[in-house]
């Protein structure tokens, strides 16, 4: 998608700092980290939201989860905790609408999220 940050940073049009990529996933940390490890999977492909993706292509969400999975895991975050959060829709907090698991972890984490 042209206008779509996320497509961008895919092709490399927009610079990210990478921590993982497979076949069909990115993994890169948050601009705006919100705990010490803040790192967002996204899809190649541009869905724009969680439950788009699950429709489309539940394999492709699978791989995402896995990915952000095995980031916890080379974060040094998998045993203590963490958490996978997919915002959805604009009042849930979603900015971008390119589908991203946020990977937090590092930090105790609050419950309910604000
Ligand atoms: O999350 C969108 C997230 O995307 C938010 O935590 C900031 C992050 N963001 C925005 N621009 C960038 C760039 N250029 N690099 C890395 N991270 C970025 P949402 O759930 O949609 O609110």
């Amino acid at each position: 998608m042209a206008d779509c940050l996320f497509c961008k940073i895919v092709s490399g049009d927009v610079p990210s700092k990478v921590v993982r990529e497979s076949a069909g996933t990115l993994a890169f940390r948050d601009i705006n980290p919100q705990a010490p490890t803040h790192v967002l999977v996204i899809p190649k492909a541009h869905h724009a939201t969680v439950g788009d993706l699950a429709a489309a292509d539940a394999e492709l969400l699978a791989e995402v989860l896995r990915e952000a999975h095995r980031v916890a895991v080379d974060e040094g975050v998998a045993e203590a905790g963490y958490r996978i959060v997919f915002n959805t829709g604009a009042q849930a907090g979603q900015t971008v609408f390119h589908v991203h698991a946020h990977v937090l972890g590092g930090r105790g984490l609050n419950w309910p999220p604000g």
